[in-house]
């Protein structure tokens, strides 16, 4: 039984180096954990069983390093890689821990920041694609305000479109195999932050210049933030070709950003999420961005990572256990079930439809009082969820 929740390398999970090597600082306290090196990081994931890694150019170069140094880091690292088969699919750029981006990056009010945040993400995508990143990530942290009489909402978006367009032009330029992925979030580090949500960022991506090369990294825990239901939001990514990436972790509604082990406090919406991943054939990384509670040291860490793994594995064995439950699939014929009577009214418009259909006359009243057995189903699902099926 057990050895079905072990991971493999097709289950394509991955980390980033800043969740696993997370040292626990909060606005409250100092770090409770030891920094973890980039090479300790590779062999701790590929220890628990993880797929990838995945980083922001400053988890694996300090932003102050000499080209000498930088090239030391990337040949030690790459080496670890090669060592325990470790890849690297998604990368992407701190651009919201120092302070120069204290007014954000793109969107920044100064021009330089503007132009330092293009640069310094072309060296982070150079390095990206050096380690073989194929998803570039772009979550834009401290893009947005605490006071919107200092920038206006406009132009800030006119402004993250200059800096996308122009990015996309680059990693052309260079002949790049890199798609864009971008990460929504409502707030924190910022009081707002500009494209908060997936819908927000699925407007934007038509603007560009390039949509094609652009789509979503949704994040259980952002959509939860801005109090939405983040599997409408992967399933409405999904449903437009733009689910590229997608970040796994949990979050109780209210709190502040929590970054919580997958899984671990909604269960039920993990388990649909789960099951929507698996059901649709979503091929690209399963990546868990959280990190472990604070009260935890290096053993911790890793029940923390394994634990992400393991939860994920068994809501996919309990998707496939629904897939295959009986009473389940007759309740959802059931619900779904088509007589056909309405195929003459189904389809795209003409005249002659629509004319049909407004002659038609309807039994409303029938239609009000059918009673649907959601309550039946939803009580299964969980009946299945908590074992007991
Ligand atoms: C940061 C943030 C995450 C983003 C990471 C990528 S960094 O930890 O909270 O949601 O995915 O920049
Ligand atoms: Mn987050
Ligand atoms: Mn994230």
């Amino acid at each position: 039984m057990a050895d079905a929740y072990v991971p493999r390398a097709e289950h394509r999970f991955t980390f980033g180096l800043w969740t696993v090597g997370n040292v626990g600082r909060d606005p409250f306290g100092e770090p409770v954990r030891a920094p973890l090196s980039p090479v300790a990081a590779v062999h701790l994931l590929a220890d628990v069983g993880a797929w990838g890694v995945n980083f922001h150019d400053n988890d694996l170069v300090p932003i102050d390093a000499s080209p000498a140094e930088r090239e030391r880091i990337v040949r030690e690292f790459r080496a670890a890689l090669a060592a325990t088969g470790l890849v690297v699919p998604m990368a992407t750029t701190n651009l919201f821990s120092d302070p120069a981006f204290k007014d954000g990056a793109f969107t920044a009010n100064d021009p330089r920041v503007r132009a330092y945040a293009l640069q310094k993400t072309m060296h982070a995508i150079d390095l990206g694609v050096e380690c073989g990143a194929t998803t570039y990530v772009f979550w834009g942290g401290r893009e947005g305000s605490e006071s919107d009489a200092t920038k206006n909402p406009a132009e800030a978006i006119k402004r993250f479109r200059e800096a996308i367009n122009f990015l996309c032009a680059y990693v052309r330029d260079q002949g790049y195999a890199l798609r864009f992925a971008l990460e929504p979030k409502p707030n924190e580090p910022r009081g707002d932050i500009f494209l908060a949500t997936v819908g927000a960022a699925l407007g934007f991506i038509a603007t560009l210049d390039h949509p094609g090369m652009v789509g979503l990294n949704p994040e259980v825990a952002h959509e939860t933030m801005a109090g939405l239901n983040v599997l409408h939001a992967v399933a409405q990514a999904w449903e437009a070709g733009k689910l590229f990436h997608i970040d796994l972790n949990d979050q109780v509604p209210g709190r502040y950003d929590q970054d919580l082990r997958f899984g671990s406090v909604n269960i039920k919406q993990a388990f649909l999420l789960v099951k929507f991943l698996e059901d649709v054939g979503y091929a690209g990384s399963r990546h868990f961005d959280a990190h472990a509670f604070r009260t935890e040291d290096a053993a911790g860490v890793r029940e923390f990572a394994r634990g992400c793994m393991r939860t994920y594995l068994i809501l996919k064995e309990r998707a496939a256990q629904f897939n295959a439950d009986a009473d389940i699939q007759a309740l959802l014929a059931e619900i779904h079930a088509d007589d056909g009577a309405m195929a003459p009214f189904q389809g795209a418009y003409t005249a002659a439809r629509a004319a049909a259909l407004k002659a038609h006359p309807f039994d409303r009243a029938a239609l009000g009082a059918r009673g649907l057995a959601y309550e039946r189903l939803d009580q299964l699902t969980i009946d299945l969820l908590l074992g007991v099926r």
